[in-house]
């Protein structure tokens, strides 16, 4: 039985500082790696366009994940529209709604059409088998997106495009180091994007990447990062400014050593979570790295509402009550956002697993200080909800009218 008198109901909040899904890690070593790291970029006095810094990093990941090439950029939308505009995209483009927004404005930045698909109820993410019923003779390529540490089916996924003769691209700003068996996230597909946002696993502060194993593609990504320029007074295509800066690339040198260390955590208190919150009634964690290795950076729930009694909306805002700032990552789905209705960007359709998972999930903090008591606060919290929830539900009409 949960024992805490609920925000709501007059308590004080579970946690006295506020708990968010993104909020970064970086620790007294990584900070001190930072500073002496800046203060060669500062004695170089060479600040950004493709530093010392950047190189550096880039090799390093390239080497981590195992792939040819890594071109660091500002950001993984960036990276995105880059990525599709290098490869000369067109026409219509298979992805799922399931996924941040960002995903699919990329997308429409770079004049495709967006066809969105349905997810795989259990993984969350897009199902080969309804990708493959999209298909049209103005598809250009299918955009899998790797999602909460897990990544994609991505055999089922090479089949189908190799039938068609489809690009196959993928969005792996969730999957820092993850991996399907041995295999690192990186190499798959003709490429994959990542997001080093600050809320990431692994953040530069704002920051993205590129990986591939085709050197003409990394090429023409590299000169269209830097305004299409080739050398210095010669522009052989359109490009933009997608540059990653030497203090982006520093926070991601500073941070590398980190990696064991943090993976080891979020996996112990994925773990916690997984064990204590599974014995609620109506609530389930998503299960996390059965392919291969995952950063565990994401503790997803999925709520059965009619047995857990209180709805995903209603608990989120419980939870904010007491200052833990959970998520409904990704409600209500790209599809249903009121600029794809409106400007009918594949919003006319109906996709009923992304309809119903998205109004289910919540993702919960999983950079905690003290995770054994934080995680423990945390089930019992939950535990209360579940116990009061004919009072809750008095509590929301009331509150309502
Ligand atoms: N594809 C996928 C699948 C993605 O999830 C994303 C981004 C992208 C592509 C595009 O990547 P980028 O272009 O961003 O590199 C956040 C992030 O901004 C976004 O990067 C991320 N996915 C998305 C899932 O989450 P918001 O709008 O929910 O973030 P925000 O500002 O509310 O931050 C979350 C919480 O973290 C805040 O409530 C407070 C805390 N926080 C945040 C920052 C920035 C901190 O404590 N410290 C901080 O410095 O989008």
């Amino acid at each position: 039985m949960g024992t805490k008198n609920l925000t709501i109901f007059g308590g004080k909040p579970a946690f006295q500082d506020k708990l968010f899904v993104g909020s970064p890690l970086v620790g007294t070593a990584t900070r001190r790696r930072y500073l002496a790291l800046m203060k060669g970029v500062f004695e170089r006095n060479y600040l950004t366009n493709d530093g010392a810094l950047v190189r550096e990093l880039e090799a390093e990941l390239a080497r981590l994940h195992q792939t040819k090439y890594c071109s660091l950029v500002c950001n993984a939308t960036i990276a995105q529209i880059l990525m599709l505009k290098a490869m000369g995209l067109q026409g219509e483009i298979i992805l799922p709604s399931f996924t941040f927004i960002a995903t699919a404005h990329a997308c429409i930045w770079q004049g495709l059409t967006p066809v969105f698909c349905d997810i795989d109820p259990d993984t969350l993410m897009i199902d080969p088998v309804k990708a493959e019923s999209l298909i049209t003779d103005r598809t250009c390529a299918i955009l899998g997106v790797h999602l909460f540490g897990n990544v994609c089916n991505i055999p089922a996924l090479e089949r189908v495009c190799r039938k068609h003769n489809l690009k196959l691209i993928f969005d792996a700003a969730h999957a820092f180091n993850c991996s399907l068996g041995d295999r690192p996230v990186g190499g798959f597909g003709e490429a994959e994007f990542m997001s080093f946002h600050a809320t990431k696993f692994f953040g530069t502060f704002e920051g993205g990447a590129i990986f591939t194993n085709d050197s003409d593609l990394d090429s023409r990504i590299r000169s269209k990062r830097n305004f299409g320029f080739s050398g210095y007074d010669d522009v052989r295509s359109l490009g933009i400014n997608g540059k990653m800066c030497e203090s982006s690339a520093a926070m991601g040198l500073a941070s590398l050593p980190d990696i064991p260390a943090r993976e080891k955590t979020l996996r112990r208190g994925y773990e916690l979570y997984k064990s204590r919150l599974s014995k609620i009634p109506g609530v389930s964690v998503l299960n996390v790295g059965e392919q291969g290795r995952s950063n565990y950076h994401y503790v997803v729930v999925i709520l059965d509402p009619l047995v857990f009694g209180v709805s995903r909306d209603n608990l989120v805002d419980i939870l904010w009550k007491e200052n833990v700032i959970a998520r409904k990552y990704f409600y209500p789905g790209c599809h249903l956002m009121d600029y794809y209705q409106k400007n009918n960007k594949g919003g006319c359709i109906s996709l009923p697993i992304t309809e119903d998972l998205s109004t289910r999930i919540l993702c919960l903090p999983s950079k905690l200080q003290k995770p054994e008591r934080d995680i423990a606060k945390m089930a019992n919290l939950l535990q209360t909800v579940h116990d009061n929830a004919g009072r809750i539900q008095k509590w929301v009409k009331t509150h309502e009218e």
